[in-house]
């Protein structure tokens, strides 16, 4: 059987990426190709849940980050084996908002890319994405837009430069997982048009 196609979304906080994600779910089921919505850390899970909780703050505890670090690589495994592959394995389509990018990048403020990497050795040897797009938006519109949408700061919002620096040597390390750089400082149309110029020749056969 046909696997599905898997899609990951990464991006910095603000830089658009849950839009972008929402706007290439629709455009492909407009063309009849369905898809299943995923995210990490997932909701699928205790870990994945107690991850969503602490991201926003809403414990009033701090994690050491070797405990963060391989509670996202738990979440991640799970996820994996228990939510994704087996959609991929059957034929169906997942799309992702975040995945083990989000590590390199974000785990990345307090670890090696080897020591993340072996964190995630095994959800890495079980699946990685036909394709990462990274909506790439400079820290400082990151930034000015989560200060005009947004109430509360979520833990990692502050180290943008940082993290952006991580997700590109994540990139380069990574070279043999096809990768996408949008530019996401155009406009949302023009951000959308230029992710479905690398996500659809994926779907060839299945587009009109
Ligand atoms: P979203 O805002 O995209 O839902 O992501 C939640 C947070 O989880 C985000 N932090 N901020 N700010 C990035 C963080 N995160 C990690 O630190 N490591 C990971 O592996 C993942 C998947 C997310």
């Amino acid at each position: 059987m046909k696997k599905g196609v898997f899609i990951a979304f990464e991006g910095l906080d603000g830089s658009g990426k849950t839009t972008q994600f929402n706007a290439i779910i629709n455009r492909l089921a407009a063309k009849k190709i369905n898809c299943i919505a995923e995210k990490q850390p997932s909701n699928c899970n205790p870990i994945g849940l107690l991850l969503r909780d602490i991201v926003k703050n809403a414990h009033d505890v701090s994690l050491s980050p070797l405990s963060l670090a391989k509670l996202f690589s738990i979440d991640r495994y799970e996820h994996v084996v228990n939510n994704i592959k087996p959609h991929i394995d059957a034929g169906r389509h997942v799309l992702i908002d975040r995945y083990v990018f989000s590590s390199f990048a974000y785990q990345g403020q307090a670890f090696t890319f080897d020591e993340i990497y072996s964190f995630n050795r095994d959800a890495i040897e079980l699946l990685m994405p036909d394709l990462t797009i990274f909506i790439d938006t400079t820290p400082e519109e990151c930034t000015h837009r989560i200060a005009s949408n947004r109430a509360s700061q979520e833990l990692f919002d502050d180290n943008g430069i940082v993290i952006r620096n991580n997700f590109y040597n994540a990139f380069e390390k990574m070279k043999t997982s096809p990768t996408a750089i949008i530019n996401g400082n155009q406009p949302t149309d023009a951000v959308t048009d230029e992710i479905w110029k690398a996500v659809e020749p994926l779907f060839e056969g299945g587009l009109s």
